[in-house]
This record gives C-alpha cells, structure tokens and sequence, in this order.
C-alpha cells in the first residue's frame, strides 16, 4: 500500500516546524512527512533534521537559497513522484492549515465524504485533487486582517472567474493530490514561483481533467514568525492569471503561450 506525504515547506518557521510535524503525525499516523526548507537564514533546515533523526517517517530536502512556494513544491512533488509515495499533502508550516482537517480531505479524496462542490466533481465519487476551501459554506478564515480577506476573495474570485476554474477557493494552498493526478499535470509547464503557483497548478488541474472537490476547512492565521506574502507576489500573481486569461480567448495555436 503506498503511503500518504504530507509535504511542508519551509522558510524561517523554527518556531511553528515542530508542533505542526507533530500534529500531522498525530492526525494522520500513517503519513510520512516531507519539509523542503529554502536554507533558511532561521535554522529551521537544521532543526528540521533535528525531527527526522527522531522519527523515520520524517524527511528533509535542503534547497541553497530561497526560490519561492512554487519552485519548492515542484522539487518536492517530483520527489514524491520518484518514491512511490500516494496521496500527496501540501501543507503550510505556520499553522494556518490544521492538520486535523486532513482526515476529512483524504477522505474526499477517496470519495463518500461529506464534501462541498466547487462547482467541480460530486464529493461522493473518488476524486483527483482535494481543495481545504475557506469559502465554501462551513470553511471559515480565524484572526486575518479584514485587508488580507478581501485580497484573498477578490483574488480567488478574479482567478476563477477569469480562467473558469471549478472551485471557490483558487488561491487555497491546503491541497491533496492523488499521486496519478499529479503526473497527469504537466509540472514543467507551471512557472509561477510565489503565491500564484496555487492558480497555476488550479488551472493545469482543470486543463487535464481532474475530478476537483472542495472540502470545508478553518483556516487560521499564523501566531508565530512572519509571512512572506510580499507585493511582488501579489503582482506576479495578477499579472500571470490576467496574460493566461487573454491567451486562453485567443485563437487556439496561442493558447499554451505562457
Ligand atoms: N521552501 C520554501 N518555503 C516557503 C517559501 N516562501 C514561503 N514558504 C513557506 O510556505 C508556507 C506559506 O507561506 P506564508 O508566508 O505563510 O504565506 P501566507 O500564508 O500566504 O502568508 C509557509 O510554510 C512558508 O514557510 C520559499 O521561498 N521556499
Ligand atoms: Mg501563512
């Protein structure tokens, strides 16, 4: 039986690593974890190899520098890939995605849960890619600025609607991919390196064909360390989804032009 990965990336989370390693391994037991930590200047990468040497199931990826959420889930996701490893979790390390939601979303994945519809797949047949979705009716967002929700919204609204994705939640970064959906995804063709990356994979997913189900989650906002959400990922993000927007109006032999 292949093994669930729960993949957490990191940079600057010596803080939050340990407590959310063991809360993933406490909700579910039978993942593995994988921390792929852009070197951080912190020194979560050592201690992150403090928590592997205690416990097996955890595993660690350095990366030299940092270059961004996209470029790290990339690597670990093909990581993943080569080791066998099925469904595969991504996670952030702050807190804001709780651990204890997990079981509710690999259930959805394997169908028969109680799973809102994004607009996308009924929750209960198997499917692809489960979304933990704050803006479905049960999912929820905990201490965030109201500036911050309302860039969220308006993202997720403004990324879906553009590029017709089947789900509330288009920004979401509290995924869980079946390891087939994933390989079905074109990986090289997604570029985007900050926050847009969520859209990117979104968009590839739809493009591809998966079976897409929302499950309501309770997003809640870090207590410790800093977000690294910074203007130039706000922009990278609206300037990328508005250009994959227009080409995907264009005539056909544009369409990929990314
Ligand atoms: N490896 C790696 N992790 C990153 C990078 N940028 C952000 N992260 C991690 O990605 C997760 C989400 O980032 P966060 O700053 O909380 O973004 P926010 O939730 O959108 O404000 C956290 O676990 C971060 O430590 C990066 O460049 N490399
Ligand atoms: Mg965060």
């Amino acid at each position: 039986m292949p093994e669930p990965l729960v993949v957490i990336p990191t940079y600057n989370e010596r803080e939050n690593l340990a407590e959310i390693v063991a809360r993933v391994r406490g909700a579910v037991p039978e993942a593995s974890v994988l921390v792929i930590d852009d070197a951080s200047p912190d020194g979560t990468g050592a201690l992150a190899d403090e928590l592997a040497a205690a416990d097996p199931a955890v595993r660690v990826r350095h990366r030299p520098a940092k270059q961004g959420l996209g470029a790290a889930y990339l690597d670990a996701f093909g990581w993943a890939l080569e080791h066998g490893y099925d469904p595969i979790v991504q996670l952030d390390a702050d807190g804001s995605h709780r651990p204890e939601d997990l079981p509710a979303m690999l259930a959805a994945l394997a169908g028969g849960a109680a799973a809102s519809h994004g607009g996308g797949a009924d929750a209960t047949e198997p499917a692809d890619l489960v979304i933990g979705s704050r803006w479905v009716p049960g999912g929820s967002v905990v201490n965030w600025p109201r500036r911050r929700e309302w860039l969220s919204r308006a993202g997720s609204a403004y990324a879906r609607t553009l590029l017709r994705l089947p789900a509330r939640d288009a920004t979401a970064g509290f995924r869980a991919f079946r390891a087939d959906a994933l390989r079905r995804i074109r990986l090289d063709d997604v570029h985007t390196r900050g926050y847009g990356f969520q859209v990117d994979m979104l968009w590839h997913a739809r493009d591809v064909g998966l079976r897409i189900v929302e499950v309501p989650v309770t997003f809640v906002e870090r207590v410790h360390g800093r977000s690294k959400m910074t203007f130039g990922i706000v922009l990278e993000a609206i300037v990328r989804v508005t250009a994959w927007g227009v080409a995907a109006r264009m005539p056909r032999p544009n369409r990929r032009t990314r």
